[in-house]
């Protein structure tokens, strides 16, 4: 990261100088252009350019589409390039392992000062361009002083991508991070397993013991009028549901929502639309800890599906301890006893 015309780019180009036999790759972000990845490309770097067009930073879904056909598994190291900007990239999580913020001496001694954030997130700045130094009226200490004040545990090399100046404390730099990184099995680890639900990142500790809806309590395509079709089936979580209870007005929205075990939302649609009215139907069934916890979120969640323009919503009901809501009434009756409102589950079940 660094403003634009600070260097990247060509830090990168020197990089690739010094460090024969270790594979690199990049991707290389501007606005428009894809000029600087082939620099890279011709300094023997695997690239890919993303040209963000309008946005002043990539994101993670940015970086990742442009790796798709890109062999980066190969590599030993790999760089992002971000768009040169001293403010946006630096709030964005990308999954990189290490920030490297590159600011040249011609940019004013203060700018660690102007742009804390920026500096903040650094593991390392690169002073770059220091062979102009003696053209100059620069003062390195003051830079020095400014980063002090903003990085927590400040980091500089100076560097000349020109005179090769400082490149081979760089290259140790890199070493260093690739001996101590992570690696590829923590990647994999975490791409291969992501959290299927936000609880799970809530409350890790429960994954274990979670009830989940029984199969049978699922909606599916087959309890649904005739005449209707499935447009996707989800799962909503328990932040989705703690959401939906702060916006009933639930006063301890959150707390109920941690009483949340599974749950399953199908929506539907006429097969065929008379006029472009018919709201989407949809059947919510969810699971909760506890009978009592059911009930409870079902009051809780009425406000919600209570009558608009003297029709309700939708339809809430509790059984043992799984609350359904649905609006648009599916054919067959699942295992659910009332038509309408909150029921109380039947005795001794
Ligand atoms: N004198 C000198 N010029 C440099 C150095 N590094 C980059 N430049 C020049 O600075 C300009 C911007 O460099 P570039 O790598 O494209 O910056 P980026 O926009 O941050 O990627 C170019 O004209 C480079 O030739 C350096 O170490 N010394
Ligand atoms: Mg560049």
């Amino acid at each position: 990261m660094g403003s634009p015309g600070s260097g990247k780019t060509a830090v990168l180009e020197a990089t690739a100088r010094i460090m024969a036999g270790v594979r690199l790759g990049a991707v290389s972000a501007d606005l428009a252009t894809d000029n600087d990845a082939r620099r890279l490309e011709a300094a023997g770097i695997p690239s890919r350019a993303i040209t963000t067009g309008q946005a002043c930073h990539l994101d993670a879904e940015l970086v990742h589409r442009s790796l798709h056909d890109f062999p980066w598994r190969e590599l030993d190291v790999f760089f992002i390039e971000n768009v040169g900007n001293l403010v946006c990239p630096a709030i964005y999580d990308l999954g990189q392992e290490a920030n490297v913020v590159v600011l040249s001496v011609t940019e004013g001694e203060d700018k660690p000062l102007k742009y804390p954030v920026m500096f903040r997130k650094a593991d390392l700045v690169l002073l770059t361009k220091c062979d102009l130094v003696p053209h100059l009226e620069v003062d390195l200490r003051k830079i020095e002083d400014a980063l002090a004040r903003v990085m927590p545990e400040p980091k500089l090399i100076r560097v000349s991508a020109r005179t090769g100046e400082g490149l081979g404390p760089w290259k140790a730099w890199i070493e260093a991070k690739r001996a101590g990184g992570v690696g590829w099995a923590f990647v994999d680890a975490n791409y291969m397993r992501p959290p299927a639900t936000t609880a799970e990142i809530l409350h890790p500790e429960r994954a274990a013991t979670r009830h989940l809806l029984a199969p049978a309590d699922r909606p599916s395509a087959a309890e649904l009028p005739t005449g209707m079709r499935v447009l996707y089936a989800d799962t909503f979580g328990e932040w989705m549901l703690g959401t939906l209870l702060e916006r009933a007005g639930a006063p301890d929205a959150r707390a109920l929502a941690a009483e949340w075990q599974d749950d399953r939302i199908l929506f539907f649609e006429p097969r065929r639309m008379e006029g472009e009215t018919w709201p989407v139907g949809f059947v919510w069934r969810i699971r909760a800890a506890s009978p009592d916890a059911a009930r409870r979120l079902a009051a809780a969640l009425a406000p919600l599906y209570e009558r608009s323009e003297g029709r309700p919503v939708a339809a809430i009901a509790v059984v043992e301890d799984r609350v359904e809501v649905v609006r648009g009434r599916p054919r067959a009756q699942k295992p659910v006893s009332s038509p309408a409102g909150i029921s109380a589950p039947p005795a001794g079940r």
